[in-house]
């Protein structure tokens, strides 16, 4: 039985991966794409969600749009990684399809509510606003879904500030409830998502594929590859959103250690941080952390879904 995803995003280079894994995979029931503001405005992130939905001939599932702004803060993006368009590279398709009518938190929340209960698993892989309003509006969700597993956050490392992860940091109130609502919660953090570079050994094997997926792929790591060596210094892009995909897919690709997290709202250098607590004995608590990946195994899983596609 392949396992029903609910995709909400932020596209976004990464996230135009998750989404192709996702589509690409055997093992994954799509249902729903959500776009969320984050790596750059929502009307941007959306367009790219239905552009990336061509390239992946994606037609028989609702997209959605969400939230257009965190919840307390002043929206964030970020072009020095993702570029204007939030997807620059590669030229887009024109997206030909119609979004859904529905807000991205009705959607998401009517899909849980008609699917039998504990079939569904949230994948967020932007800022946690979408998800947030959700379990708030209607909270009989948090027990209907099976889990929530989302890219965000990092235990031992930041991006957006020293401490403090992109997704979390735009929107750290939204985290707060999405890790502390009590449905279980594994958290793909940077810890591990720097563990999956695309270096260019990976994107040679992307490249001979040679479909119009592959390429699409290559354009994409080719210019996240060189924002990331500008704005970070890193010698091969990290490709964070589909290691949260790839978990669902299987767990086996990444190793996980159960503890405590919370978000850090009020601190004035910590903002946004994700306090996960080590110490022993391990408490008893609803949320993982992803620490180990599998990596020939991970290239080997998004590489079979671009082909397929
Ligand atoms: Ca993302």
């Amino acid at each position: 039985m392949p396992k029903k995803i609910i995709l909400d995003c932020d596209p976004g280079h990464d996230d135009a991966i998750a989404i192709l894994l996702a589509q690409g995979n055997p093992n994954i029931e799509l249902l729903a794409i959500t776009t969320v503001v984050g790596n750059q405005t929502l009307d941007k992130v959306t367009r790219n969600a239905l552009a990336v939905a061509e390239i992946a001939k994606i037609n028989n599932i609702p997209i959605a749009k969400g939230a257009e702004r965190p919840l307390v803060r002043e929206v964030e993006n970020a072009p020095d990684i993702h570029g204007n368009s939030g997807m620059d590279g590669p030229t887009l398709p024109e997206p030909k399809r119609a979004l859904s009518e529905q807000h991205a938190v009705n959607l998401i929340i009517d899909l849980i509510m008609s699917h039998p209960e504990k079939t569904i698993t949230l994948v967020p892989t932007g800022g946690l606003t979408n998800i947030a309003l959700a379990a708030r509006l209607e909270p009989r969700i948090i027990n209907r879904v099976k889990e929530v597993v989302l890219m965000g956050g990092g235990y031992h490392t930041g991006n957006w500030s020293a401490v403090a992860e992109f997704n979390i940091k735009i929107d750290p109130e939204a985290a707060h409830i999405v890790f502390n609502a009590g449905w279980k919660v594994t958290m793909v953090g940077l810890d591990l998502t720097h563990q999956a570079l695309a270096t260019p050994e990976i994107v040679e094997r992307i490249k001979e594929i040679n479909t119009p997926a592959s390429t699409f792929v290559v354009e994409l790591l080719e210019f996240f590859g060189k924002m990331y060596k500008q704005a970070q210094g890193f010698d091969a892009p990290p490709v964070h959103d589909p290691c949260a995909v790839a978990y669902v897919i299987d767990p086996s690709l990444i190793e996980v250690k159960q503890v405590p997290v919370n978000i850090e709202l009020t601190g004035t250098h910590t903002l946004g941080m994700t306090v996960a607590d080590f110490r022993y004995p391990p408490k008893k608590c609803n949320t993982q952390v992803a620490t180990k990946l599998e990596r020939e195994r991970f290239w080997d899983l998004v590489i079979d879904a671009i082909k397929r596609i």
